[in-house]
């Protein structure tokens, strides 16, 4: 962890920066991938299955057998966790629904919005070290609360063909039937422009390596949309003399355990718990299974020390971070002054973890500074919202006048007309 005690404001843009993503030299490569599976579909992904994982498959799909075959594997420890999780999020994303409301905006003038299911969505499941189950239920939960009518779960196969039994679990506990064995760019090729069997979706979800990343990019290109700009997770947590050392430290590693490029940032108003913390990640650090990848990521984590908690927010908003963690007696004060940040966890009891998992809230989060201006995944993300209106004749009566007004100042006269001839027919006197 690099050291900075009472940095100047001048220097915070600095101390801010993530570390800038090379996607564009992996364009070519995925672009050739994309040509491959557009080319010849199914074929495709089965020769880029041997390729990039090892695997020789007879079909790209997951069969019945094999998810029924799964079940048993999980645990009925992990089972009953993965039940609470469910409920949770379940309970947080469906209160996420809104009421139609009908606006009667003038006399005789009424508007109203709905949300409507995207139709067809690709959910994306990294494979790896750690099968992330839990962002299937991430997404798979506010897709079915949408109401989306086709979920494609695609997903990479181990070297033996099979996919993690945990994954395939959650996926039935979703009701998702669709289970496509296809990683990297060519799982994001398949969802985006589909093949033979697989139907072209209309959004892609879900975290993956740089060259998924890149191919998600690429897609928006071409009319397919995706959840967000996606760049390597991000914890940033402000500490104060109350918080006990070893929680801080926990929460960082956890961080610092996803990966080598992990961003790790710790904020205090106090040089002795700066050393405290660092006291309890080097002890925590050397007992942790993934010692190696965290160690790289706190290689390039930085510990800032600032005078008050009021800076510390403000070096937070400035650098707004995936996830904010308030380890300080009264977070309420401090929370309301938040305004850059995917998720907030106020307080001693909240750890990050929680809401990786189980709290309700959902942990696909804005990273790389894109909580300036993007939210974390939610029911919207899976929805549309289509407007509505139908005016009264006596509504058109009152409108009608502005609307000719403007269009006769814009110089639209066809769009002057269309309210014109209506007006004339409801009431012949007003022809000339
Ligand atoms: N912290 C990750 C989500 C995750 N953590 C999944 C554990 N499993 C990105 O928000
Ligand atoms: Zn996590």
């Amino acid at each position: 962890m690099k050291i900075y005690l009472y940095p100047d404001q001048a220097e915070w843009g600095a101390l801010t920066q993530r570390p800038v993503q090379k996607l564009d030299q992996l364009r070519a490569g995925v672009q050739q991938t994309f040509d491959l599976v557009q080319q010849r579909g199914d074929s495709a992904l089965m020769e880029l299955a041997v390729k990039f994982d090892k695997a020789a498959l007879q079909n790209v799909w997951v069969s019945p057998e094999e998810i029924t075959a799964a079940l048993p594997q999980v645990s009925e420890e992990l089972k009953a966790a993965i039940e609470l999780a469910y409920n949770n999020i379940y309970r947080f994303h469906n209160a996420q629904q809104e009421q139609v409301k009908q606006v009667e905006t003038m006399p005789g003038v009424t508007c109203w919005r709905k949300s409507v299911g995207i139709q067809k969505v690709g959910l994306y499941i990294p494979g790896g070290t750690a099968p992330l189950f839990s962002t299937l239920l991430m997404l798979g939960i506010p897709a079915q609360i949408a109401g989306c009518r086709e979920i494609i779960l695609a997903t990479p196969p181990s070297a033996d063909g099979t996919i993690n039994g945990t994954i395939l679990y959650t996926a039935n506990r979703l009701g998702i039937k669709r289970i496509l064995k296809a990683g990297g760019a060519q799982a994001i090729a398949a969802l985006a422009f589909g093949t033979e069997t697989v139907p072209a979706v209309d959004k892609i979800f879900g975290p993956g390596n740089q060259y998924v990343t890149a191919a998600k990019q690429m897609v928006t290109q071409m009319g397919v949309a995706i959840d967000m700009p996606a760049g390597p997770s991000e914890v940033l947590v402000i500490a104060d003399d109350s918080a006990d050392a070893n929680f801080v430290a926990a929460d960082l590693l956890s961080q610092a355990e996803h990966g080598p490029d992990s961003q790790v940032v710790f904020v205090t108003n106090s040089e002795k718990q700066l050393q405290n913390v660092q006291a309890a990640v080097a002890q925590q650090v050397a007992q942790l299974p993934r010692q190696t990848v965290a160690e790289q990521a706190l290689n390039n984590s930085i510990g800032v020390v600032l005078p008050t908690l009021e800076e510390a927010i403000h070096f937070s908003n400035l650098y707004a971070p995936e996830h904010l963690i308030l380890s300080v007696d009264q977070p309420e004060p401090l929370a309301e002054q938040v305004i850059q940040a995917g998720s907030v966890f106020m307080g001693h009891f909240s750890p990050e973890s929680v809401g990786d998992y189980a709290s309700g809230t959902n942990h696909t989060l804005p990273t790389n500074g894109y909580a300036r201006n993007y939210s974390g995944v939610s029911l919207d993300s899976f929805v549309k919202k289509i407007t509505f209106q139908q005016l009264t004749r006596e509504g058109l009566e009152r409108i009608g006048p502005a609307v000719e007004t403007m269009a006769e100042a814009e110089g639209l006269h066809a769009h002057k007309n269309a309210v014109t001839v209506r007006l004339r027919k409801m009431n012949p006197s007003l022809s000339s």
